[in-house]
């Protein structure tokens, strides 16, 4: 059988350096959107870049989100069997500071995906599957645990926008026939995860006060629980809705809801320190609406597509700290 072939947007992020990982492992051929940057962005894909053995399969390709001209040739000049979309400006609190930028990126621009693919479909492409990244943010307040028939109510610009998305997906299945699923996905982290995210936030500022490089942190609500589970288990439950017989909605979470503080305690006593030294809090982090408890329930995705996560929150706590520790420990070695 011929290998088939994947288009993921957002193949610089955590999720999609995780997903072009798993599905070269599958001999998939991977291409990769890639946008301009002034400066170097694919330091999650670098070592992917540079193999040799993956010259004939791993491909990067510039283009945006935000330009559906750059999408349309892409997807003809690759002939994708699934396109993963990962791409998005994915920081809740920034989104309160540029929500018309993320209503582009994060929404419209499955707007702009779902037509190329349907525009390609039929002009005689093959069949495309579509993978939508969607979040639990889209519960919002919703009372937890939640589930796929959980009412979504949102709580910001990027919330609102992963809505809509959510929506035109299940509107392209219904409208068109065409095989797209959206995934619920809740929190997940990894040693890989954006710095400026909070579990990262605080397992690399642990690694660092225990080195003696930083006296402090400062967060904002430390109230507020979430769901957290392992980014490398996540992207194998997008694989899996896309090998799925009919295209459907799942929600992907361990089912386990701790708070910030709950997680300092984790991260800081692995490094037998005490938290509340060190951390204090300012308002500047605070949102101007927050989403106070997330809790997943995975029930369907556990007895459809057979998916469990492997970790749980205390093993990936340990797993990055342990990463930031070391990585730490040699940037303060190289620097001095
Ligand atoms: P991430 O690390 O922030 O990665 C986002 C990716 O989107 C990056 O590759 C970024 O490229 C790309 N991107 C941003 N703007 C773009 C544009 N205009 N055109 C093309 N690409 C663009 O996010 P992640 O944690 O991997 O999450 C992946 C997806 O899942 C996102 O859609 C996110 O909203 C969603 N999600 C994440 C979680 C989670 O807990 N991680 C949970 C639920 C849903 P640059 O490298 O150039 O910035
Ligand atoms: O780590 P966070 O920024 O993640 P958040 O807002 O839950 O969003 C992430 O998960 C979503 C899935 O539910 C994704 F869709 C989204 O793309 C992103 O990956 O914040 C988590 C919590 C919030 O309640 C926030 O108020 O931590 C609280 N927090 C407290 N101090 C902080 C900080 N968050 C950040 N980023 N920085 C702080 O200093």
């Amino acid at each position: 059988m011929q290998a088939k072939s994947a288009l993921i947007t957002g193949i610089t992020g955590q999720d999609g350096s995780y997903l072009a990982e798993l599905l070269l492992g599958k001999n998939y051929a991977v291409h990769g959107v890639v946008r301009r940057a002034s400066g170097p962005n694919t330091s999650r894909i670098d070592h992917l870049i540079g193999d040799e053995s993956l010259a004939d399969r791993f491909h990067i390709h510039h283009g945006d989100l935000a330009d559906a001209n750059s999408l349309r040739h892409l997807i003809d000049r690759t002939q994708p069997d699934e396109i993963y979309n990962l791409g998005a400006q994915s920081h809740v609190r920034v989104s309160f500071d540029q929500p018309e930028y993320t209503v582009d990126v994060t929404g419209t621009a499955v707007i702009r995906l779902l037509e190329a693919i349907r525009s390609a479909m039929e002009h005689g492409s093959k069949p495309i599957r579509f993978y939508q990244a969607g979040s639990s943010e889209m519960f919002g307040s919703a009372k937890p645990p939640q589930n796929e028939q959980t009412r979504f109510e949102p709580r910001s610009p990027y919330a609102c926008a992963k809505v809509y998305a959510h929506y035109q997906v299940v509107n392209y299945r219904e409208s068109y026939g065409l095989f797209a699923a959206n995934g619920i996905l809740f929190n997940h982290e990894s040693p890989r995860r954006g710095e400026t995210f909070v579990t990262k936030k605080i397992t690399k500022a642990a690694a660092r006060i225990k080195l003696g490089l930083q006296e402090k942190l400062t967060l904002g609500n430390l109230d507020a629980r979430r769901d957290w589970g392992f980014a490398g288990d996540y992207v194998e439950a997008m694989w899996r809705m896309l090998q799925h017989e009919e295209p459907d909605d799942f929600v992907i979470a361990t089912g386990e809801s701790i708070s910030i503080r709950d997680f300092l305690s984790i991260v800081f006593d692995h490094l037998d320190l005490d938290w509340e030294r060190y951390v204090d809090t300012d308002p500047r982090f605070y949102r101007p609406a927050e989403v106070d408890y997330l809790l997943g329930d995975a029930t369907k995705a556990r007895d459809s597509l057979g998916w469990q996560p492997q970790h749980d929150i205390r093993s990936l706590a340990k797993m990055m700290v342990e990463h930031d520790l070391k990585h730490e420990a040699r940037l303060a070695r190289a620097g001095s």
